[in-house]
């Protein structure tokens, strides 16, 4: 028995040594100021080259860190990421979003923690738009209308057309307005019509999977309006293999969004017709919105990134090599 108690003793003081030996549990340090960004996902190269801008921005400043959570295109995932920030006590959310509808819940959480946050790329449907510091993106109406407007100068009034529509994911800003705009356009011109909308998910795969089936039973058509670049690919790809010509005195005329470097190499090669610009660049911008918040300086609720299009008349191979995405 005594020997029990030497050995307990023992054992103790052991354990007040570590205790007392001033070694502290692995802390950040307190001048870090944590930022937790939940991400859509991977599904195009304009998502890869936003997640770029916004990783280089707060590699480049020690005094930031960055901690970025992939929702591989799912909202539940998002809900997840966020949850875990606001446990870890992060300083300030970014999130962009999936999809705009379902996120009062969790903004409010967000709220209660007493974390700042920024919308950014897509928006959020919320009644309270004090649940968001403010939201970056693009202004996906005036996309679309820009793509609507360069039809409606090559379309002549008395022509009939058939047009196919390729969806993003359902529910995103970005298929929500460029759909919109589209639909609207189609509602004021008699001689337009949307022969089929395909749901393409924004990838290239989704895209290629849908027109091919369709292309099977289908081949009349005039314009291929699809809502990002990716799938503008896949589309490509099921047009050739169903002998069916595009672009440039093509049977099918192409509009795209996103205007990513390879979109706008075809539209230069004559290719594709119309690249609509969704410029995913905005890291910068976006550390600027936070600085300006941690120095008190109001910034707006909406912020809108720059954005243009271009067609093969008015790009040149050198623009195309310059370009970042
Ligand atoms: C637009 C962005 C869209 C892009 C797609 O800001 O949300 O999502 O147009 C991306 O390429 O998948």
């Amino acid at each position: 028995m005594k020997r029990f108690f030497s050995v307990l003793l023992c054992l103790t003081m052991i354990c007040c040594m570590a205790g007392c030996s001033g070694v502290k549990a692995t802390e950040p340090a307190s001048n870090v100021y944590v930022i937790g960004f939940s991400q859509v996902g991977s599904e195009s190269d304009w998502r890869v080259a936003n997640t770029r801008s916004m990783t280089a921005t707060f590699a480049d400043d020690p005094s930031y860190e960055l901690v970025m959570e992939n929702a591989r295109q799912q909202q539940e995932n998002q809900f997840s990421a966020v949850r875990k920030f606001i446990l870890e006590g992060v300083d300030f959310i970014i999130i962009a979003p999936t999809v705009e509808e379902g996120w009062e819940t969790v903004l409010t959480e967000i709220k209660e923690a007493g974390i700042p946050v920024i919308i950014m790329d897509r928006s959020v449907a919320v009644d309270d738009e004090n649940l968001y510091l403010t939201n970056i993106g693009s202004d996906f109406l005036r996309q679309g209308n820009l793509a609507v407007e360069w039809l409606e100068d090559e379309i002549p009034e008395d022509k009939e057309i058939r047009i196919l529509h390729l969806q993003g994911t359902i529910g995103a800003t970005a298929q929500i307005q460029r759909t919109k705009a589209l639909e609207d356009a189609v509602a004021k011109h008699a001689n337009w019509e949307i022969s089929s909308q395909l749901y393409g998910d924004f990838t290239e795969a989704k895209a290629y999977e849908v027109m091919t089936a369709y292309l099977k039973e289908n081949k009349d058509i005039d314009v291929l309006y699809s809502e990002n670049d990716n799938m503008t690919f896949g589309a490509m790809r099921a047009l050739e293999e169903a002998g069916i010509s595009y672009g440039n005195g093509g049977q099918v005329k192409i509009i795209t969004f996103d205007a990513t470097r390879e979109a706008l190499q075809y539209c230069h090669d004559g290719k594709i017709n119309l690249c609509v610009e969704c410029n995913p660049l905005f890291g910068p911008r976006v550390k600027e919105l936070i600085e300006n918040y941690r120095n008190g300086i109001d910034i707006p609720k909406h912020v809108y990134v720059d954005e243009s299009a271009y067609t093969t008349q008015n790009i040149t191979q050198e623009f195309v090599d310059s370009r970042e995405y």
